[in-house]
């Protein structure tokens, strides 16, 4: 068994407090040297982590180690009975140019770059590779090549010093042909620091809008959180082949340069949005991760839920509360609410795992980010504020705990918060149940928490679930303000005296990540959406409407009635209205929203069925819409040249939202015109995913030949293909597409573009009632196992579902998920996802 457990948890018996490497480089036979400050902390051998190295040499204070002095494995070395202190040298052999798994040190596009979260770091030397070892770094890169960079400043040419102890994840280094766009940020304190954005040659172009998003997130940082900058230089690389997001190396952040990259031709608005957000993460982590880390990986969320919470009031600050809200809870609910609600349900801090890197997901990070913000609401923002303060007072410098976190807010505030620490520690996503009374005056609501069984976990104590809530009056006028209400038991109740039942606006802001039970007539929840005044709860009424009307067709074949389709018209219309807010209002629950709301309402989903009522609602829309959509769209037309800011993104997802309705009705006709005059990406994307869905079948191969030198675009096109075709063809157009002559598996961005365009883009297609979607995806996933086992598990989860489907498609996702777990050589990544999927 490799299971690993919190419970276990010991601290080295020897650790180490500085690391010198020389890292002399070559694709197939890099030499790193390395020294090790050693100090004894207590008794036990000293095992160093260390993976595919070639050990040449070890010596303990300059001195050759005899072969009964230390012991050698395939992932350790063990110094036997090492002294109190002591200079330990170790000289391995790598090869970078065959890392096709993107962990350690690997080459993508001819540079050198590693990637050492969670566990990388044993892949390019041995060491204590484990978060609660924090050394300095001296690091020398020799190589022929114009930049070599590292963590911390730059001492001499490929010479990098990093002053501040860090774990071994934190490490970084980069080397080869890049350019850097240049420019400066002084901080509060008045020192001076270099920005650099490296790419690669042709790239600098596309560089401006994440170098505005680094300024602008660390004057937020000093500003909201008092955090300064501590290094003389901040660098940041695009790297092509990478298998997260971003990550957030001290002073040396290594980007996926989807998320660096954006020009207007090239990158659409959400693409900006995400280049500001996880710019911003990045940066964040400096404190939120770098400063203060964790003490084992059982405590991921300790740096990374903070950090996403802190991101995500960073964008509502740049991009406005509401719409920023509501994205946040869209994606809350399709990833962390789908996971929770799984076989693959975990604690925010799990207590178990066999391959660390299974576990970033969406419940440490968002459901993560949700707890922070439940902690802010119930200790009120000058707590939080006085909490935080105080976390970075005590533990700067420290690998720390949630235990640790959760003091600091104990001690800053006088709460006891023993009871909200059993949201870390319970998995699931707790049901709340509502109902009303109203009687002689007086109002009640009634409210019970239920938090569902999850694998090994039943039977769960009641949380503190903080209920933001308003009362307003059947005309809509407000009748009590905001108020929050902890829901602490199992069951409470709310009374109030009033002359009427007023209407009852819960859950505002989304105050909880919980799912609300709770039946509210029609007319109150339009009553809702024209005047709540929480914008968050004016778009949730919306959604609660239009998700009856669908599970309704789906069920009982219902109509879309007519007081539905005004009520969606008098919002497309409403020139009052925020453009953003109007684009998301409009926007239907997703395929798989519906899907899990079926199978939670013990309905069996019909993929089919869902997709086929989905497009019945739009056409409904649309037919109401009919005789306003080109006026609407052209009122929210935004001329001239592009601009990412949030105002002008909100009008073009309008506009995107728009399109589809009229593609609905004429067949294509508007969107070929859109495509032929967008100036920009998002305008271009969003015609081009009107007429793959109308059918054309002229504009794939147009679009191609127009951008098939781009990387980033051609993500697009591989993934929109995929997305936009017919149900039945989907299969067919991803297969082909496989063997296209720009179809990489080896580049995680263009895998992931075709796989998650079939399994998340296109569920109907995904569950072809013949089961080839299935084999498909089963079969890319055992092919890229081999090389990159954390992308392979990671795109694994679209199994996840399985169990809610019908008998023959269960039987045909089981088949898989066996034919998986049953091939030799499988990965420890995928054998546990496919093992927990099973269970
Ligand atoms: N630490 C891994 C990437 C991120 O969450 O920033
Ligand atoms: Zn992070």
């Amino acid at each position: 068994d490799q299971t690993i457990y919190l419970a276990d948890y010991a601290p080295v018996p020897v650790t180490v407090t500085h690391v010198d490497l020389q890292v002399r480089l070559d694709p197939l036979a890099t030499r790193v040297s390395s020294r090790l400050t050693c100090i004894r902390q207590g008794p036990g051998d000293m095992v160093l982590n260390g993976e595919l190295l070639k050990l040449r040499a070890v010596r303990l204070d300059g001195e050759e180690l005899s072969p009964d002095a230390y012991s050698l494995t395939d992932t350790t070395l063990t110094i036997l009975n090492a002294p109190d202190s002591f200079l330990l040298e170790t000289e391995v052999e790598i090869a970078p140019q065959t890392n096709k798994a993107l962990s350690g040190l690997y080459m993508s596009n001819g540079m050198y770059c590693t990637q050492c979260e969670a566990e990388g770091f044993r892949r390019i030397t041995y060491m204590l590779d484990r978060p609660d070892v924090m050394a300095t770094y001296d690091v020398q890169i020799d190589a022929d090549l114009p930049v070599m960079l590292s963590n911390g400043d730059e001492t001499a040419h490929g010479h990098w010093r990093d002053p501040w102890p860090k774990p071994t994840y934190l490490f970084a280094l980069v080397a080869g042909d890049l350019i850097a766009t240049h420019d400066s940020f002084t901080t509060m304190d008045g020192r001076d620091v270099a920005l650099n954005v490296w790419v690669r040659p042709g790239d600098e172009g596309r560089t401006a809008y994440a170098l505005d998003s680094l300024k602008r997130s660390m004057a937020w940082d000093e500003k909201v959180y008092g955090r300064v900058y501590d290094l003389s230089v901040f660098n940041i690389v695009a790297v092509d082949d990478f298998n997260m997001g971003a990550m957030e190396n001290k002073g040396l952040n290594i980007f996926n340069s989807k998320y660096v990259l954006a020009s207007p031709e090239t990158a659409t608005d959400a693409d900006f949005a995400n280049i500001e957000r996880i710019v911003a993460h990045e940066y964040f982590h400096n404190w939120t991760g770098n400063r203060i880390t964790c003490r084992d990986w059982f405590q991921l969320c300790l740096k990374e839920g903070l950090t996403v919470f802190r991101d995500q009031q960073f964008s509502q600050d740049a991009r406005g509360f509401a719409t920023q809200r509501i994205g946040d809870v869209l994606n809350l609910r399709a990833r962390q609410f789908r996971e929770d609600a799984g076989p693959l349900a975990h604690p925010v801090r799990p207590e178990s795992f066999v391959e660390i890197n299974n576990f970033y997901t969406a419940t440490i990070y968002e459901k993560g980010a949700e707890l922070i913000g439940m902690l802010r609401t119930l200790v009120g923002a000058e707590g939080y504020a006085a909490g935080c303060a105080l976390y970075f007072e005590r533990h700067d410098g420290q690998a720390c705990t949630i235990e640790d976190w959760l003091a600091c807010f104990e001690a800053a505030t006088g709460r006891d918060l023993t009871q909200f620490k059993l949201w870390y520690t319970q998995a699931g996503t707790p049901v709340v149940k509502v109902t009303e009374h109203f009687n002689d005056g007086t109002y009640r609501i009634d409210l019970e928490q239920v938090i569902p069984d999850t694998p090994g976990q039943a039977n769960k104590k009641p949380m503190p679930i903080p209920l933001a809530f308003g009362l307003l009056a059947q005309d809509g006028s407000e009748v009590v303000g905001t108020q929050i209400h902890e829901l602490t038991s199992e069951t409470d109740h709310l009374s109030f005296d009033l002359d009427a039942k007023p209407v009852l606006s819960i859950l505002r802001g989304f105050s909880a990540p919980v799912i609300l039970d709770f039946v509210q007539p029609d007319a109150e929840r339009l009553t809702l959406l024209a005047h709540d005044t929480d914008p968050f709860n004016r778009w949730e009424a919306g959604r609660a409407l239009a998700k009856d009307r669908l599970m309704r067709a789906v069920t009982d074949d219902a109509d879309f009635d007519a007081p539905w389709l005004d009520a969606m018209t008098t919002l497309a219309t409403d020139t009052d209205a925020d453009p953003a807010f109007r684009a998301l209002a409009l926007a239907l629950p997703s395929e798989d929203d519906l899907a899990q709301s079926l199978h939670n309402a013990d309905v069996v989903p019909d993929p089919d069925r869902i997709y086929a009522v989905r497009r019945a609602a739009q056409l409904a829309m649309a037919e109401h819409l009919r005789d306003d959509l080109s006026d609407l769209r052209e009122s929210n037309a935004t001329p001239g040249s592009y601009d990412p800011k949030a105002e002008d993104a909100g009008k073009r997802a309008l506009s995107a939202t728009l399109l589809r309705l009229q593609t609905m009705l004429d067949g294509g006709k508007a969107a070929r015109a859109a495509y032929d005059v967008a100036n920009n990406m998002t305008d271009r994307m969003a015609a081009f995913a009107c007429l793959l869905d109308a059918g054309d079948e002229t504009v794939a191969h147009s679009f191609e030949q127009d951008w098939q030198d781009d990387r980033l675009v051609m993500d697009k096109w591989f993934m929109a293909q995929v997305a936009h075709a017919a149900p039945r063809d989907a299969v067919g157009v991803a297969d082909r597409l496989t063997r296209h002559r720009d179809f990489d598996a080896s580049n995680p961005n263009r895998f992931r573009s075709l796989i998650a365009g079939l399994t998340g883009g296109n569920p109907a297609g995904f569950h072809n009632p013949d089961g080839t979607g299935y084999e498909f995806l089963a079969s890319w996933l055992l092919h890229l196992d081999k090389s990159n086992p954390q992308t392979s598990a990671r795109l694994s989860t679209a199994f996840d579902g399985w169990t809610r489907y019908d008998a023959d498609r269960q039987a045909m996702m089981k088949a898989q998920l066996e034919r998986i777990l049953g091939t030799t050589g499988l990965s420890r990544d995928l054998s546990e996802m496919v093992i927990r999927m099973l269970k």
